[in-house]
């Protein structure tokens, strides 16, 4: 038989052509031949977006590839493995990046130029995944880069949305949501399983029955749901190493309603049959308010118990004792949302695999690590035990006697103090009980992680100071960063090349660090040449765009300050509005001497709001109204421009970012648990104008002070100006300016009154009154700077020297040696 086999296997060797070959002329039949078989279209006649389908199906063999090999690999070498759990990933398009990634993007541009087409043009054509919301998510897009890159034996689990985060449109200034249908084109870029697929149980009851004189409980579920797995080859760069991102979709269980077809209601029961896929269907588009919904905790059910399943039925393959888990799986909660994971691991050893409480219970410790990325506790997920005892009525029992548990040895330790222990309890006990992610989190992980040194002293101080006093040694931090392949390579091709040139390698790719070399380079005239040419090329692109979307003509002499982020109270896109009207205000009052010494500035803001948070949705229309005051006013013309950029997503930010001279971060300091747009413009030489808040604190000691423009209340003040409530102190010019809103000098009075009305004194919480002095005084000395170009090319340098320590393969490298200990495993070539 062994015989058999390997004569089978040889001869399926000999038919293989061996590795896809990479050169223009294979790439080119290759096209061609995705033309006509797998896009159906003659290959005599396919435009732009048939050729975009064509090549990613070239790619994605290529990735398949690789995917197989590193899997192979990883099988049979037995590294211990991460997983990374979260509910989001902001990928964006995955074209560009695979083919530098994958180190034949010259290749491919050659091959299409022979075949009439254009790189860029053809990779317009791709639509962004965007299953996630904001920071959170594009984070995890980032790690999956650099755990590829970096070799780790890891994979994503998430969820394969059908609507992706809602597309933005202004219609008269005002956010309006269009459904994102995001597959509707077809996605080459995931492999769908058909046969990897789990049940997924719902709701049901619990009983207790006798087994070997034992009492066991036994959840008898009344919905079953079934996982598909997709899974999208995630490719490291400058290795063969293609990792696995496997999203969740939910198909209809055969034994969804069995009943119903018994019952010869055959229509309603196939109508019915259709609810499960609702499960994955859409992505919720509020990233911080936690609405107690079912649908959600079933989509954070679906997701966990699918991939869970998954998880341990490949450990079973090559392990047969859960004692060597711990050694072999790494579980890493991306926030609280995948932490039901810490319930549902439990279940299954126990119920399942029948193992005593107290031995599952020191697995389940062993495996999870938990990030936070949240400050405040009112910001924390907190999950009704009503809807969560409906739906997974025994977790509901595991989590009560997990807090049992805990609650008894806190008393042994600490004694009984009563408010404490209730601080801790993952129970809170309100007037809706609810079970406390964070606190489930915390106690069911060995590494809990701030993103930011700033948010770990937080965290240890405020949110979590009860855990950290019990815990110290499991609390820590991890400084965010982001993947310089796409926030150099792919969205900055010019910046590449020139630091490529300059430092006399490319190895800065792989290895942010070398970046400091451009330190050597302050001086060197012919270098600032080069790198303002850079900048200059990447302002014209990004003022054709605006011309596209908006109608504004902007000059390319004036400063592009760039504010673009997800739009909430705390980050204070008010505060830069007002700001913007303050110097409209200004130079209205000059006489045409002053005016000469204006420094003309574009202003672009860009970001969606809720759509359920109207304060949100009225900033965007403020800046609209703004805008069309100030761009509409010939006596201002070049030296003030104010634009709206719309449905603000991973492919408009890189457009955006490297057309940026200043970009702005202004959250009120305490409440931006990291920030990563700011090391985004950083990477791409843009200054920052921001507040000592989240990651600007260690930005800070990389590059400087004198590097960047600084203002605002520090952490600590800000307690102590909120007790001052209504005696603050505010600035005249702040007054004056929220009087112009209130007063309709930009229309639409009544709209924007409860707007002004939460930065009122006595009601102005972020603190916008407060620092808006400060904030003028950073805004003069970026003007200062920019006249002075010497002087703001040295700064912009100094700020792509010192963004190596934000590369999220510093980040990464860090979880997998002191918190996931895992090793590289490097796929032979
Ligand atoms: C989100 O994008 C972030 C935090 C959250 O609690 C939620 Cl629900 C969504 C952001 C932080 O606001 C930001 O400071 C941080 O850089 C990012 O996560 C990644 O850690």
């Amino acid at each position: 038989a062994i015989g058999e086999r390997r004569a089978k296997a040889e001869r399926m060797f000999s038919l293989m052509d061996g590795f896809l070959k990479n050169d223009p002329l294979t790439l080119q039949k290759d096209i061609l031949n995705h033309v006509e078989y797998t896009v159906a279209r003659s290959r005599f006649s396919f435009d732009d977006f048939e050729a975009y389908q064509a090549l990613s199906h070239s790619v994605r063999d290529r990735l398949i590839e690789r995917w197989h090999d590193t899997h192979v690999y990883v099988k049979r070498t037995k590294p211990k493995r991460l997983y990374f759990l979260s509910l989001e990933f902001l990928m964006g398009r995955s074209l560009s990046n695979s083919v530098i990634n994958l180190g034949i993007q010259d290749q491919y541009a050659e091959a299409l130029s022979q075949l009439g087409f254009e790189f860029e043009v053809v990779a317009e054509q791709e639509g962004d995944a965007a299953l996630g919301n904001g920071g959170l998510a594009r984070l995890s897009a980032c790690q999956m880069d650099s755990l590829a890159t970096l070799d780790y034996p890891a994979w994503g689990y998430g969820l394969r949305y059908e609507y992706g985060l809602f597309r933005q449109i202004i219609v008269d200034g005002f956010q309006h949501e269009q459904p994102d249908y995001w597959l509707n084109y077809g996605n080459p870029w995931e492999i769908e399983r058909i046969h990897v697929t789990y049940e997924v149980k719902f709701y049901g009851t619990v009983e207790e029955v006798e087994m070997n004189g034992e009492k066991h409980q036994v959840w008898v579920p009344g919905e079953t749901v079934e996982a598909v797995a997709y899974d999208n080859p995630i490719p490291g760069y400058g290795t063969r190493n293609t990792i696995n991102l496997r999203l969740w979709a939910a198909k209809p269980s055969n034994k969804f309603d069995l009943e119903a077809y018994n019952t010869g209601d055959y229509i309603n029961s196939v109508v019915n049959r259709q609810r499960a896929e609702t499960i994955s269907n859409v992505l919720y588009p509020d990233d911080r308010n936690h609405q107690g919904k079912e649908l959600r905790l079933k989509q954070q059910y679906f997701f966990v118990s699918a991939s869970l399943q998954d998880i341990i039925r490949r450990f079973k393959e090559a392990h047969n004792n859960f004692d060597e888990l711990p050694d072999k799986v790494a579980l890493h909660l991306n926030d609280t949302h995948p932490s039901l994971s810490i319930a549902e691991i439990m279940r299954i050893l126990v119920d399942e695999e029948h193992l005593v409480w107290n031995k599952a219970w020191d697995i389940a410790c062993k495996v999870f690590s938990f990030t936070t990325h949240t400050v405040v506790a009112e910001g924390l997920e907190k999950i009704p035990v009503d809807l969560l005892g409906s739906l997974l009525p025994r977790h509901l029992q595991i989590l009560y006697e997990i807090n049992f548990k805990f609650m008894e040895e806190l008393k042994k330790k600490i004694g009984l103090d009563y408010n404490r222990l209730s601080r801790m309890s993952i129970v809170e006990e309100g007037a809706v009980k609810s079970i406390r992610m964070a606190n489930l989190s915390i106690v069911g992980s060995h590494a809990v992680n701030g993103v930011s040194k700033l948010h770990l002293d937080t965290l240890k101080m405020n949110t979590f100071k009860d855990f950290y006093e019990l815990w110290p040694e499991k609390f820590q931090y991890k400084t965010n960063g982001v993947t310089q392949r796409r926030w150099i390579v792919v969205s900055n091709p010019s910046l590449c090349a020139l630091i490529s040139k300059w430092l006399g390698t490319e190895a800065w790719i792989r290895n942010a660090d070398l970046l400091t070399g451009l330190r050597d380079l302050v001086d060197n005239t012919d270098f600032h040449q080069e790198w303002k040419m850079v900048k200059k090329v990447n302002k014209m692109r990004l003022a054709e765009y605006i011309e596209t979307m908006s109608g504004v003509k902007v000059s390319l002499d004036a400063m592009f300050d760039v504010q673009v982020k997800r739009i909430h109270e705390y980050k204070r896109q008010l505060l830069n509005i007002l700001g913007i009207i303050h110097r409209y205000d200004c130079i209205k009052n000059m006489d045409k001497n002053d005016r000469r010494k204006v420094v003309p500035r574009v202003c672009i803001i860009g970001g969606k709001a809720a759509p359920g948070y109207e304060i949100a949705k009225k900033i965007i229309k403020l800046s609209h109204a703004v805008a069309e005051k100030i761009n509409n006013d010939t006596d201002i013309g070049d030296l003030l421009k104010l634009v709206f950029i719309p449905d603000y997503n991973v492919s408009v930010a890189e457009l955006v970012i490297p057309g940026a001279d200043l970009s702005q971060h202004l959250s009120t300091a305490g409440h931006e648990a990291s920030g990563t747009g700011s090391m985004k413009f950083m990477m791409n030489g843009c200054l920052l104008l921001a507040t000592a808040d989240g990651s600007t604190i260690e930005i800070i000691e990389e590059i400087g002070s004198d590097n960047l423009f600084l203002f605002g209340a520090k952490v600590q003040e800000v307690a102590e100006l909120r007790e001052k409530g209504s005696t603050l102190k505010v600035p005249l010019q702040f007054a004056r300016v929220l009087r112009m809103v209130r007063d309709g000098y930009f229309g639409h009075k009544d709209y924007f009154e409860s707007l002004c009305d939460t930065v009122e004194i006595g009601n102005d919480f972020y603190l916008l009154g407060p620092d808006f002095g400060s904030y003028l005084e950073a805004q003069a000395a970026a003007d200062k700077a920019f006249v002075e170009p010497e002087k703001w090319i040295k700064m912009s340098i100094l700020s792509v020297a010192g963004s190596g320590r934000f590369s999220s393969d510093r980040t990464i490298q860090d979880y997998a040696e002191r918190t996931w200990k895992i090793d590289p495993c490097r796929c032979p070539l």
